[in-house]
């Protein structure tokens, strides 16, 4: 294998992960399979408050980057406003927006609900502005809040007609691992359904991907964005870092990039719907 790298198959995959990251082996990872019959009703989930995510910053650069495991969007804003969410009084800031998908339209998403997957999901990444930057937030326990968001396939969306147009169009020229293209300014709330702040399940987790640090607030969306078929093929043309295929070393294909569910550990899993 490809000495350092992880990837998510075979002997670099999420079962050898911990290897070179062990607190990929810990007992708050993420993704999980959320039983929506088995969820909590805490009324101290109020709806999450957004700040700027509608706003567009045309003179702030967009852009797309491939970084081997995923395609990012970010901005670098040369405003001082800042992008984020207040959540039970706290202050989240924007940090990427990413995207995890499978190799068909029927697996893809991270986080199940109720064992079902869905064929994308987007996280929204922000971390706890106390605490300065995305890498210090790594270090505490509500350090970093991710929105996920998962989409599901429907046909009969205009693809043309669409805010997130630009941003799957030019999924295409990010293909190899460290390509970046900027695109087209876009407002956060595009990749989040209409009405969508007050109905989330929450639970406490780790990032999905190494070093799998156990220093995430999930929130996890209840409704659902659409995506057709043909803006989905488009992520799974993508590649990834190089790795051995026998005797050469090729760029491997992001034909999916989801981790598998992880043991709860009997954490609780909150929904924000009574
Ligand atoms: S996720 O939302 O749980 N899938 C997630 C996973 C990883 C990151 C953010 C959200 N961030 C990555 C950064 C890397 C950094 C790494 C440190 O965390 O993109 O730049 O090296 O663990
Ligand atoms: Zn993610």
């Amino acid at each position: 294998s490809h000495h350092g790298e992880w990837s998510y198959d075979s002997d670099t995959g999420p079962m050898y992960w911990y290897y070179d990251h062990p607190q990929c082996n810990g007992t708050k990872q993420s993704p999980i399979n959320i039983q929506e019959n088995q969820a909590i009703y805490n009324d101290s989930l109020t709806p999450l408050l957004l700040f700027n995510y509608s706003t567009v910053f045309n003179n702030s650069n967009y852009y797309l980057t491939n970084n081997g495991h995923t395609v990012i969007l970010g901005m670098d804003s040369n405003s001082s406003i800042s992008v984020g969410l207040l959540w039970k009084g706290k202050q989240y800031n924007f940090f990427g927006l990413h995207f995890h998908w499978g190799e068909n339209d029927t697996v893809g998403s991270e986080h199940l609900l109720s064992n079902k997957h869905f064929p994308l999901e987007v996280h929204i990444v922000h971390y706890l502005n106390d605490y300065g930057n995305f890498s210090n937030s790594l270090n505490y326990a509500d350090g970093v809040l991710v929105w996920g968001i998962f989409y599901q396939l429907d046909n009969s969306i205009d693809v043309n007609n669409n805010s997130l147009k630009d941003v799957f169009n030019n999924i295409r020229n990010v293909i190899n691992a460290g390509n970046k293209t900027n695109i087209l300014p876009v407002p956060l709330s595009s990749f989040v359904p209409q009405n969508s702040l007050d109905s989330y399940y929450h639970y406490a987790g780790s990032l999905t991907t190494p070093e799998c640090s156990e220093s995430v607030l999930w929130i996890v969306n209840q409704k659902i964005m659409k995506v057709s078929s043909s803006q989905l093929q488009a992520f799974r043309l993508l590649k990834g870092h190089l790795h051995n295929v026998s005797d050469s070393v090729e760029p491997e294909v992001l034909t999916e990039n989801d981790r598998p569910i992880q043991p709860l550990n009997g954490r609780k899993v909150f929904t924000s719907v009574p």
